[in-house]
């Protein structure tokens, strides 16, 4: 009977372990920083009253965080046992348990700074992984009970379906830790990096107009938006980057990081915008980039006259086409190694990625470079291109609400509104909000220090108590007003008015 016992709660350890495993590997393998485990040992000290956490760290120094980590794996533990136990009573008492279990790590992991819907998929894994287990593990236990006769044959099976799912967690565990170790050998070379001549900069205070609740004229790095199409992204130690210039060239170049970091370096406010945005959309962010320009590195190679554009490649081999008059007709497109005065974070393309002023991402911004290929657009299709989406991509004049929020609930009475409005490289010159369809009234726009980044605005208005419409548009410093004609953001950018409904309460 002991005996017995022992086996049901060992299949609910072998298949939590498991799943632990697995869940830890595709956090590795997707490049979450943190796994489940350690979501879950961070929410507790955030739980924890101060006093304790105080004394839990006098008491262990260094070793608080281990102790922490081991004891929420113990407590774990005796939960997997306690599920494996419940289950005698049938699967659907263990799998409350299970379901449980995967509750908190996915409330640990979503109370993470920045957490997206990709950093829940982890815990997703692990309790599929639980939930089949389990049932594997407690099928030969319950046929044994039912069928005596066959008591030791079962329990040959349930110690091989075991033994060979406790090795499997081993090794998927195993090439998670290695998988993941790159990736923080490289986290651990960022850190340390300083890289000379980089600065950091407080937006100009001309930049902002001071309105609650609108976007922040600088982004900061955790808040910027992130496109891409790898899965689990490069790691690439600076060491080993090298960028090689090639094609319709005079003569090749191959420029490793410190030659990179020996030229003169150029620091620059540009806002990053996705051809994916929708009108309102926030696939949009502004921060201060520290590069080398381009043309800089293509006058060094001697650009062929026949050339007109530059194929980039990444090291995950995503490929985009950019104009090659982008790249050199004096503005700032650079092969950038700082974002808001720190190295490249590595979502964002450590350690070299290029920005260029005033082009969408898909046909600009490539991440991870490792190549740039001066050639011709009748030459090449680069990835998204290939994919149906237009050959070019210079970003349309956009303008966005912020405040009040789509279905917001305002007090009647004076209503302050603001946003943000782009055109980059060519500036904003002035924004226009219409309350209600009524008159269009020009907002105050705030004067950012180049024509790269988005402007923020704001208006007053007086709102009856009720329900009211905002629209917003911006004209372009060159005297292009932006479109009301709504078109989808497939090919080239979408278009229209950014509108919000809202009520008035009095
Ligand atoms: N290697 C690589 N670079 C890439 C992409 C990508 O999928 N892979 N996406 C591009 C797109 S579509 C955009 S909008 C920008 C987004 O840059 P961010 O993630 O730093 O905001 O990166 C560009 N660079
Ligand atoms: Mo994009």
């Amino acid at each position: 009977m002991e005996d017995s016992r022992r086996r049901w709660a060992a299949s609910g350890v072998v298949a939590g372990v498991a799943g632990l495993a697995t869940s830890y590997a595709t956090a590795t393998a997707l490049n979450i920083r943190e796994s489940p485990v350690v979501a879950v040992a961070e929410l507790v000290i955030r739980l924890t009253p101060g006093p304790v956490v105080e004394g839990a760290i006098q008491l262990l120094g260094q070793a608080d965080k281990p102790v922490l980590v081991a004891g929420v794996l113990l407590a774990v533990g005796l939960l997997f046992a306690l599920a494996g136990l419940l289950a005698r009573g049938g699967l659907s008492r263990s799998v409350l348990v299970w379901l449980s279990l995967a509750l908190i790590g996915m409330v640990a992991v979503l109370r993470q700074h920045g957490a997206g819907p990709v950093d829940v998929l982890p815990v997703g894994v692990g309790l599929a992984t639980w939930l089949a287990l389990h049932s594997a593990l407690v099928n030969p236990l319950a046929k044994g009970r039912a069928h005596p006769e066959l008591a030791s044959r079962e329990r040959r099976v349930f110690l091989m379906v075991a033994g060979t799912v406790g090795l499997a967690a081993v090794a998927i565990g195993l090439a998670g830790r290695f998988v993941g170790s790159g990736r923080r050998h490289v986290e651990s070379s960022r850190r340390l990096l300083r890289i000379e001549g980089v600065t950091r900069r407080q937006p100009p205070a001309s930049a902002t107009v001071g309105v609650p609740g609108i976007s922040p004229w600088q982004t900061p790095n955790e808040d910027f938006y992130l496109i891409h199409t790898a899965i689990s992204v490069p790691a690439i130690e600076p060491t080993d980057w090298f960028v090689r210039i090639h094609g319709m060239v005079e003569r090749e170049l191959v420029v490793t990081y410190d030659d990179l970091l020996a030229r003169e370096l150029t620091e620059s406010w540009v806002t990053l915008t996705c051809v994916s945005n929708p009108v309102g959309g926030d696939l949009v962010g502004n921060a201060r980039w520290s590069g080398v320009r381009v043309a800089e590195l293509l006058a060094e190679a001697g650009v062929l006259p026949d050339a007109d554009c530059v194929r980039q490649v990444s090291e995950d081999g995503w490929d985009c086409a950019t104009p090659l008059v982008a790249l050199t007709d004096g503005r700032d497109a650079m092969l950038a190694v700082a974002m808001n005065g720190h190295p490249l974070p590595i979502e964002h393309g450590f350690p070299v990625r290029t920005v260029v002023p005033g082009l969408y991402g898909f046909v600009s911004a490539t991440k991870w470079l490792v190549e740039l290929e001066v050639t011709r657009f009748d030459r090449v299709e680069a990835f998204w291109t290939q994919r149906g989406w237009s050959e070019e991509g210079p970003i349309k004049v956009s303008s966005r609400i912020d405040v009040p929020r789509s279905g917001a609930d305002v007090p009647a009475g004076e209503l302050r509104v603001g946003g943000v409005a782009w055109a980059q490289h060519t500036g904003i010159s002035s924004v226009e909000v219409a309350l209600d369809g009524g008159d269009w009234i020009g907002a105050d726009v705030a004067a950012p220090p180049t024509n790269d980044t988005w402007v923020q605005w704001a208006a007053t208005f007086e709102v009856e108590p009720g329900d009211h419409v905002l629209r917003v548009r911006a004209r372009t410093k060159t005297g292009e007003l932006q479109t009301g004609v709504v078109r989808d953001v497939m090919p080239d950018g979408a278009t229209g008015w950014h509108t919000v409904e809202f009520t008035a309460q009095s």
